[in-house]
């Protein structure tokens, strides 16, 4: 793999899901990959999981680490071509992405979309402008349009939990104080029917994801139809896209709920995190023993460590 900005870089994603799980068995076995390689961490917003999970995966191969968090600690950068710089970005993507390359053999980066512009946010003007500029390989740790490192730790979960083989999978939208991007939700989508499970996705009307990630899914605007004889009941809120960035609802009767889950085939629940307890999901759910969002977050490391992996072994 040359670099990972969406699903279209895995050629193969049952071989990637097996290599994960084999590399979760024996997570120090590839430190000399990493030797003498060093790795830079870009932030250009807030994260938990993601920023600790890949300084975890890096360790676990061998591979030094740098953070940087653009915010706090960067030059506010320029991404469009030609304006004169006289406002308050300091510095232009072409210097930053080439300089930072030249200093790093794999570079990382977080730039959520700014739900301000759709064309801004669905162009990946960030992360294609690093692709462009930087020497070193990319790895997308959620962009614009999605987030697949988080899409394929949840693929590595559902297959460690599974029972069948097809599992009903079913995403559910749910409310939220703030307008939220689509990445999470159209990554989820991508991989799920990419590893073709049955996806149903149940959401207001309005909130219709892009379709080249709804794809073939199941719309069901009945979120409790919706939910009859689901395996896994995957939570996150989003924002329009139709109306972009738009909350067009905050209706609580959308939170997942015991009453709910019990509509369900005993169906696990997931959710990438943060989230916000008693709004999206209810106490009861998530702390029931049916909840996977612990495992979720744990595999960040190995949905981390086995891109790099595969980036360290084509450097
Ligand atoms: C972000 C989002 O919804 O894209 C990050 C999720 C991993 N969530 C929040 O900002 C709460
Ligand atoms: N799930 C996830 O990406 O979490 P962070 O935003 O904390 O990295």
């Amino acid at each position: 793999m040359k670099s990972f900005l969406s699903i279209n870089d895995v050629e193969n994603l049952p071989a990637l899901v097996k290599d994960a799980l084999e590399i979760k068995k024996n997570p120090h076995v590839y430190k000399v990959l990493g030797r003498n390689r060093s790795m830079c961490l870009i932030f250009l917003n807030p994260s938990l999981r993601t920023r600790l999970s890949s300084q975890k995966a890096a360790f676990n191969l061998g591979l030094q680490t740098a953070v940087l968090d653009v915010g706090s600690q960067g030059w506010q950068l320029e991404f469009a071509d030609g304006v004169k710089m006289d406002s308050d970005k300091a510095e232009h993507i072409k210097e930053a992405a080439a300089v930072i390359g030249s200093y790093f053999d794999v570079v990382a980066i977080r730039a959520f979309a700014k739900l301000e512009n759709r064309d801004e946010d669905y162009n990946e003007q960030v992360m294609e402008s690093f692709k462009k500029y930087c020497p070193a390989p990319i790895i997308n740790m959620e962009s614009g349009t999605g987030h697949p490192l988080q899409a394929l730790a949840d693929l590595i979960t559902i297959n460690e939990h599974k029972t069948v083989d097809k599992p009903k999978v079913v995403l559910t939208w749910a409310p939220h104080p703030k307008a939220l991007p689509q990445a999470v939700a159209n990554s989820f989508s991508r991989w799920i029917q990419a590893a073709e499970f049955d996806l149903t996705i149940t959401h207001p009307k309005g909130y219709e994801l892009v379709e080249e990630a709804a794809g073939n899914a199941d719309v069901e605007y009945n979120q409790e139809k919706a939910f009859e004889g689901a395996d896994f009941i995957y939570a996150k809120n989003w924002s329009s896209y139709a109306h972009y960035g738009q909350i067009l609802s905050n209706d609580p009767d959308w939170m997942v709920t015991e009453n709910k889950m019990k509509l369900t085939n005993n169906a696990r629940f997931m959710h990438c995190l943060p989230v916000r307890r008693n709004v999206v999901v209810e106490d009861a759910v998530i702390d029931s023993e049916n909840s996977l969002v612990l495992p979720q977050a744990t595999n960040r490391i190995y949905s981390m460590q086995t891109i790099l992996k595969q980036i360290l072994e084509k450097l």
